[in-house]
């Protein structure tokens, strides 16, 4: 028994009722001691000054910021002519020396819920490989793996969770033995979480004694890591760049020499990877200029107008799309930190499982609560240069978000078969297909056996024929 917190009650309880939230301690009469404790614990480390000023704005005054007047961003375009692939080749040999430098390290967000996806655990543990039915985050070590390899780098990788599945996802990769990674190079560190409110601001419970709670958002990245260490860890072992992506694109490169190396001969502190929009409603941010500064404007915040603005030669206006993807110079999460810059909040409305008034479990078929968030992109306006790069979405964009349709674990199977089908064919391999176009097979490369078409060319003997399902394995 934990006399000194249980000694706290009447203080916490205090606190929470001059925030308006005292019903927090309604089934107090009705808990055991290790629930009161637990209670208490969560209560003792919530900021009500900041949740009292982030339902002031965020959910009771909901008047609706004004519409910002919008420029498109400046973007390097995919290369077109002879000028523009020298320019990514020049890009590759600066990012290169970086990698064999052991000066670049990739940072998965892997902090979400993935609710949407209806998956219980981890996000990165669904398994996605098309044959091999290999995890998210056995791809994504499987690439870091084969760079480091090829580099000769030995760079951590750091994994971002959140209180909601840090345990979960470190008994993951112990259990699959951290991916053939040295267990000393995967480096966990935890977002922070606040709570989730009701529409009319008041926090949510899920059970009488457990404060329904959420991560803080990608943005949470940041502060987590300078909180967790995570960033003296960086500057310990020469890490000078940080590659952020996000766990659930299935095609995503986590350490693209290309990248870096524009990144770097543009000076700038944060950079990012855009594609181009499939289609006006399509739900990724844009990049854009607000008041003359670099952002990222939400779908969800363009006007309808804006949404389908098309420029003179009739494509549309706010194409460069957010795919989450960003080059972060660590000397520039030390300077915000240093100079208390600090992300803004954003509301989110979603469906959060809890109890009702009468103590009863409530599961909601629209959303009843609110989460507070912050964003990532959000730092681009803070850094003093940034480069945003043009790539192509068939190589390096295909999420999944939901359970089924768009974005789904199908979308992105058929993405990455179809991706692995072109370096084949690419490497001279008739690669059969049905009458309708789509393949006749299912197909999947293993970053282990080839990181890139051109590695699998000049793997693969000749004569090399598919007529059955293909998983091309590595060690
Ligand atoms: C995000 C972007 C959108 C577009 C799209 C591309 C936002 C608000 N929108 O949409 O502009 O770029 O991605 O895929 O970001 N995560 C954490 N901690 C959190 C919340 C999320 O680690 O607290 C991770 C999560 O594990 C997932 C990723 O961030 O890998 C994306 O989060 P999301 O699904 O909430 O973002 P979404 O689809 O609204």
């Amino acid at each position: 028994m934990d006399v000194s917190l249980l000694a706290r009650e009447p203080d916490l309880r205090a606190k929470a009722e001059k925030a308006g939230q005292g019903h927090l301690f309604l089934w107090w009469p009705e808990l055991g001691i290790a629930e009161k404790e637990r209670l208490l614990r969560q209560v003792a480390h919530i900021d009500f000054d900041l949740l009292q000023e982030l339902v002031r704005v965020l959910v009771l005054d909901r008047t609706k910021e004004p519409l910002m007047p919008l420029e498109p961003a400046p973007v390097v375009p995919l290369p077109a002519d002879e000028k523009g692939r020298r320019d990514r080749q020049r890009a590759r040999q600066e990012g290169e020396a970086l990698l064999r430098a052991g000066k670049v390290a990739p940072l998965v967000a892997a902090g979400g819920q993935g609710t949407r996806l209806g998956f219980e655990g981890p996000k990165g543990a669904f398994p996605i490989g098309p044959v091999s039915k290999a995890c998210l985050f056995r791809i994504l070590a499987e690439r870091i793996l084969a760079v480091r390899r090829r580099y000769g780098a030995a760079v951590p990788w750091y994994v971002l969770t959140s209180p909601t599945n840090d345990r979960q996802t470190r008994r993951f990769f112990q259990e699959q033995g951290w991916f053939g990674l040295p267990k000393e190079d995967v480096v966990f560190f935890q977002q922070g979480a606040l709570p989730a409110v009701d529409l009319a601001g008041k926090i949510l419970l899920e059970d009488k004694a457990e404060v329904a709670m959420s991560p803080d958002g990608h943005g949470g990245t940041l502060p987590a890591l300078w909180k967790s260490g995570v960033l003296d860890d960086m500057e310990r072992r020469g890490i000078e760049e940080i590659s952020y992506f996000q766990v659930d694109n299935v095609l995503v490169p986590p350490l693209d020499p290309v990248f870096a190396g524009c990144h770097r001969l543009g000076g700038a502190e944060m950079s990012s990877k855009v594609v181009r929009k499939a289609y006006p409603e399509e739900k990724v941010g844009v990049f854009c200029l607000r008041e003359g500064k670099l952002a990222v404007v939400e779908y969800s915040d363009l006007s309808p107008e804006q949404m389908h603005a098309t420029g003179p030669d009739g494509t549309l206006r706010y194409w460069a799309g957010n795919i989450a993807v960003h080059m972060i110079r660590v000397d520039f999460v030390r300077r915000l930190q240093a100079e208390n810059l600090r992300l803004p909040f954003h509301r989110a409305e979603k469906k959060i499982r809890c109890i009702g008034a009468d103590g009863k479990p409530v599961v909601p078929d629209k959303p009843n609560g609110v989460k507070f968030e912050t964003f990532i992109f959000d730092a681009l306006p803070l850094a003093r240069r940034s480069v945003t790069l043009e790539v192509s979405r068939k190589e390096e964009f295909s999420p999944v978000k939901n359970a089924r349709g768009v974005d789904s674990p199908e979308s992105a199977q058929r993405d990455l078969m179809e991706l692995h089908a072109s370096w084949l064919e690419d490497a001279g391999v008739s690669v059969p297909r049905k009458p309708d176009g789509s393949l006749a097979f299912r197909i999947e490369i293993s970053p282990l056996f080839a990181l890139d078409r051109e590695e699998l060319k000049a793997r693969l003997r000749s004569g090399f024929r598919v007529d059955r399902d293909l998983y091309l394995s590595g060690s």
